[in-house]
Order: C-alpha cells, then sequence, then structure tokens
C-alpha cells in the first residue's frame, strides 16, 4: 500500500467566531495526544499544526490552524490571516446569541472577503453540554447554516470533546472534495 499513498497536503484552516466562543478550547481538545507544534503569537494569532490521515483517500495531510488569539489585533492583520485559507469552522456559543448573530454580521463576511473564493466552512454551535443555559437551538442553527451555504452544520462540546474530531475532519473532507478529490462523505 505504501506506493499508492503519494498525495502530501497542507491545509490552511482558519477557526472564526467571537471572543470565548471556544476557539482554543476546539483546537486544544483536537490535537491532544497528538503531534504538536505551537508557534507563539505573532500577529495576533496562534498558529498550530497537526497531522492527520485520511484514509478515505489514503492520503497524508498537515493541518494549520490559525487561531485568533486577540480579537484587536486581528483586525489590524486579518487580510494576512485569511491569505491561503482553504476552509474555516465558524464557531458561535450556544449559550449567548450575540455570538451567533455574529456569524453572518461579521466572520463568514470575512471569510468571503479576505479568504479564497472557493473556501468551505462549516457552522459550529460550541458548549452543547450547557444544555440549562442554551439560547440558540439547533433548529436555528440548522436554518442558518442553510442560508449562509455552510458545507455543514455541527453542535460540538470542546469541554467533553464530543463531536471535535468530526468537525475537523468533515472540514478537510469537503475541502478535498471541493478541490477535486473523488470519494463519498458520510
Ligand atoms: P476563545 O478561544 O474562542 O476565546 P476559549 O474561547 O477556548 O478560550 O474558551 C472560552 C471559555 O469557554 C473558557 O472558559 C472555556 O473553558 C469555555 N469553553 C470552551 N468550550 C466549551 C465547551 O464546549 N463547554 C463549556 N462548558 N465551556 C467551554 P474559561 O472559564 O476558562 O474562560
Ligand atoms: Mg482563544
Amino acid at each position: 500500500m505504501g506506493d499508492i499513498e503519494k498525495r502530501e497536503w497542507a491545509l490552511k484552516l482558519a477557526v472564526l467566531g467571537d471572543p470565548a466562543v471556544g476557539k482554543t478550547s476546539l483546537i486544544d481538545k483536537y490535537i491532544t495526544d497528538s503531534f504538536r507544534e505551537n508557534y507563539q503569537p505573532t500577529l495576533g494569532v496562534n498558529i498550530v499544526s497537526k497531522d492527520i490521515r485520511i484514509e478515505e483517500i489514503n492520503s497524508k495531510i498537515r493541518l494549520l490552524l490559525w487561531d485568533i488569539a486577540g480579537q484587536h489585533k486581528y483586525e489590524l492583520t486579518r487580510q494576512s490571516f485569511f491569505q491561503g485559507c482553504v476552509g474555516a469552522l465558524l464557531v458561535y456559543d450556544m449559550t449567548r446569541y450575540s455570538t451567533f448573530e455574529q456569524i453572518s454580521l461579521k466572520w463568514l463576511e470575512d471569510f468571503k472577503n479576505f479568504s479564497r473564493p472557493d473556501g468551505v466552512y462549516i457552522l459550529i454551535g460550541n458548549k452543547s453540554d450547557l444544555t440549562d443555559s442554551i439560547r440558540v437551538s439547533s433548529e436555528e442553527g440548522k436554518s442558518l447554516s442553510q442560508k449562509i451555504n455552510a458545507a455543514e452544520f455541527i453542535e460540538t462540546s470542546a469541554k467533553y470533546g464530543k463531536n471535535v474530531e468530526k468537525a475537523f475532519k468533515k472540514l478537510v473532507l469537503h475541502i478535498l472534495r471541493k478541490s477535486g478529490v473523488k470519494f463519498e462523505i458520510n
């Protein structure tokens, strides 16, 4: 099988959303127990890399996950933040409605304006474990994801790791498929 594995990819992905929605927690949960390299914040972002295998297409992929470290600095550097970015997780906090509204008002706009025109994004409602404080229903999330043409809608809990791996994996699969690689996404 070794010689069949000829593709190697590096994908730059952004994790976007208002402060404290759980962007860094999602990334931390995702890369725990895996090889990781931390680049110290320079331009107001944290960049973390993770190497994964995608069995569906027998390929190795290096993910570069870009995480906003400071809101203000991000405003100044967002053009370089998005340069070469092929996908994003658009994250809101299910317990704070304003973070949900900011997805279409701000984060999707930025992604569309500054990243590649064929960029792929998934809508993420995070903190699904806080069941008593949920202010954004699953129906509203689903409905927004359809309205904005998100590739998927996934509710996650970074705290308990629920659907975290799935969210990143799906984003990668949708990007690969959009780039012309043929396989099924279940
Ligand atoms: P950010 O990177 O988007 O700014 P963080 O957000 O990852 O720093 O998370 C902000 C706060 O939300 C943190 O709490 C973090 O523990 C919490 N949080 C993130 N994801 C979840 C989740 O899925 N469930 C719950 N219950 N909490 C979550 P603190 O108190 O450390 O500020
Ligand atoms: Mg953070």
